[in-house]
This record gives structure tokens, sequence and C-alpha cells, in this order.
């Protein structure tokens, strides 16, 4: 039987999320995007490399609205999740600041659920200007890397990361 896990993609309006899951899913990039409204779904089937070997993993990709009306609704879309992707856009002031927010409240609702950091819109910064994410990985641990949804860098590095780390642990 094949895994499925609810993996929930968390970060302010705007940063990149859909095109994120756009990028992974259908591995395309479309600049007249629709902003979500409330929560969209998508299930996509990976193989994942574990330490047992290849296994295959249904991640169902929450895309949560950036801007959610009060903290109950948000918790609500994380109950049951088995990891997240945390969301930052670098052409914003401290990106990583934004991010920690959002795995603060991962952290206490989902303890012990994987999170995986993804700094998007690489394309738009020089490497030079990318943050030091230290104090998010020291907080909370988990892959963090900058990326690029219009590009396609690190993406699915991020998503197999994550997945990974779900299946390891056993979630
Ligand atoms: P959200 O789902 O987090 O709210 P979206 O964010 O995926 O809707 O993206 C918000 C805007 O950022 C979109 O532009 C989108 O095209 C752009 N974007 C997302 N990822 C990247 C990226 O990696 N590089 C660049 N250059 N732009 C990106 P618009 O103009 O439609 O608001
Ligand atoms: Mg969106």
């Amino acid at each position: 039987m094949i895994a499925a896990r609810k993996i929930c993609v968390l970060g302010d309006f705007a940063v990149g999320k859909t095109s994120l899951i756009r990028r992974y899913v259908q591995g395309s990039f479309a600049e007249d995007y629709q902003a979500t409204i409330g929560v969209a779904i998508t299930r996509h089937r990976t193989e994942i490399a574990t330490s047992q070997g290849p296994q295959a993993l249904d991640q169902i990709l929450w895309d949560i609205e950036g801007s959610l009306h009060g903290r109950d609704l948000a918790l609500r879309y994380l109950e049951g999740a088995a990891g997240a992707l945390i969301v930052g856009d670098l052409t914003r002031a401290d990106p990583v600041a934004a991010m920690a927010a959002h795995a603060a409240i991962v952290a206490q609702e989902l303890p012990g659920r994987p999170m995986v950091f993804a700094l998007n819109k690489a394309d738009l910064v020089e490497p030079a200007a990318r943050p030091d994410g230290q104090t998010l990985l020291a907080s909370h641990g988990g892959l963090l890397r900058c990326c690029s949804a219009k590009t396609g860098e690190a993406v699915p590095e991020l998503f197999a990361a994550l997945g990974a780390r779900i299946l390891e642990i056993g979630i």
C-alpha cells in the first residue's frame, strides 16, 4: 500500500507557495496567478529515497492562504499534517524572521513533525544577498535552501527532503 501524508505549505502572502507547488507538481511557472482563497489541495505521488531504499509516497499538499484570518482557522488547517514546508521571500526584509513565526506555530501545534525551509525567488537576488538561516535551523532543524519556483532551483530537493524525513521518522 502506498503511504499518503498531509504536508502543509505555509508562509506569508505572495511568497510563492502556490508557485512552488505548481513547479513541483506540474514542472511549470506562470506569472498570472490567482491568489489562493482559503486552501487548495493537490495530491502528488512521488518516489522517495530512504535508508531502506526507494519508497512511494502520496504527498497531499495543502496550499494555505497566506493571510489566514485568525489563528483558530490556521490551526485547523494544520490538523493531521505529517510535516510542513515553510516558505519565505528572499526579496523582502528579513524573510527568515517571517518563516520563524510560521515554524513556531508548527512546532507548537505539531510537535516533532519535520519542517523544511524554502527561501524562494532566488532568481531575483544576487547569491551574495542570500541570508543566513542558521537561527531557523538551530531552532527547528530541517533542510533550508534558497530556491526558485521560476527556475525550479532546489524545488524537488526540498519536497523530497521533507518526504524522506516523514518516512524515516514513521509519522
Ligand atoms: P502565494 O501562493 O504564496 O501567495 P504565489 O504566492 O505563488 O501566488 O506567488 C506570488 C507572486 O510571486 C506571483 O507573482 C508569482 O509569479 C511570484 N513568484 C512566485 N515564486 C517566484 C519565484 O521563484 N521567482 C519569481 N521571480 N517570482 C515568483 P504576481 O506578479 O502574479 O503577483
Ligand atoms: Mg497562493
